[in-house]
């Protein structure tokens, strides 16, 4: 079952981990922190569990159903949306308490919920492609929000670089009003192109992270990633983080952007309400 709503304390070693003042200006900077290990091997063992669980069907009752991959899209990279709050072992890595509190320092947020995670495996590469993450920005699938500091907790269960198709992040990118990016487009090469063509650099940030380390990039910096050559599959936990003051955006038409949450959330005043609980666990602060 779900644990109730908390914002816990960090222990003193904890608290030694969180972001220092340079860091966090790194991250305003560039786009994207790369943090110390913060994630203990037993919370990943069991989210290795619960991918597995995840994979085999073997849910928790939450009343929120698997969205994405399933076995008949075939090979390729697998996409899972809201599988921590189907399986527990993966709500206790999303509910890790270094996780909203150092994206409560990055983005200078009062309180961090949960936006919505994606489980992704990402196989080796088995020559037959559609395992690339095109280029692309979060926030352009988050125009339902008004919140312009909203980011992502990157999380492999394993020690992940480059030769295993680690994520890349554009330097500075966040800063940029780029277009025609698309997170499902395997031409990695083409949206290169097309980046430059719009008259932006393309100074790509590859990460190599150990086993614990977490990556934390803001909504707007561009990010992706090409095949898995590691020879084992690459697994990992996108965990997409708004803060607490994130509300809907209500367009000129009246209406508020589509998104797979707006459609789920309770609607208040009839509104979707992106504090409710069941589906954006309060995850730090307020
Ligand atoms: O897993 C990847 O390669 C990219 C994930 C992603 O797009 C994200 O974390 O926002």
């Amino acid at each position: 079952m779900q644990q109730p709503s908390t914002s816990p304390q960090l222990t003193d070693s904890q608290q030694r981990l969180l972001p220092a003042r340079a860091d966090v200006q790194s991250y305003r900077e560039h786009g994207f922190w790369i943090s110390p290990v913060i994630i203990p091997d037993d919370v990943l063992d069991a989210a290795e569990r619960g991918m597995q669980r995840y994979y085999a069907g073997d849910l928790d009752s939450t009343g929120i159903h698997p969205a994405g991959w399933a076995p008949e899209v075939g090979t390729g990279l697998r996409k899972n949306d809201y599988s921590s709050l189907c399986v527990d072992e993966l709500a206790a890595l999303v509910r890790h308490p270094m996780i909203g509190a150092t994206a409560a320092a990055l983005s200078g947020a009062a309180g961090i919920r949960l936006w919505h995670d994606q489980l992704l495996y990402k196989p080796s590469d088995d020559g037959d492609g559609k395992v690339n993450v095109g280029w692309h920005t979060d926030r352009q699938y988050w125009e339902s929000c008004t919140s312009t500091e909203m980011l992502t907790a990157w999380v492999a269960f394993h020690d992940v670089d480059p030769e295993g198709g680690s994520v890349g992040f554009l330097d500075r990118s966040h800063t940029w009003d780029v277009t025609g990016l698309d997170f499902f487009s395997q031409d990695l090469a083409g949206l290169e192109d097309s980046i430059r063509a719009q008259g932006f650099s393309f100074d790509l940030r590859a990460t190599t992270m150990k086993r614990g380390q977490v990556s934390f990039h803001h909504c707007r910096t561009v990010h992706g990633s090409g095949a898995n050559r590691s020879g084992a599959p690459r697994r990992s936990l996108a965990i997409h983080l708004q803060p607490t003051d994130n509300r809907p955006l209500v367009r000129a038409d009246g209406q508020v952007d589509p998104h797979t949450n707006t459609r789920l959330a309770r609607q208040t005043d009839g509104l979707p309400d992106f504090g409710e609980e069941r589906l954006f666990p309060l995850l730090w602060g307020r």
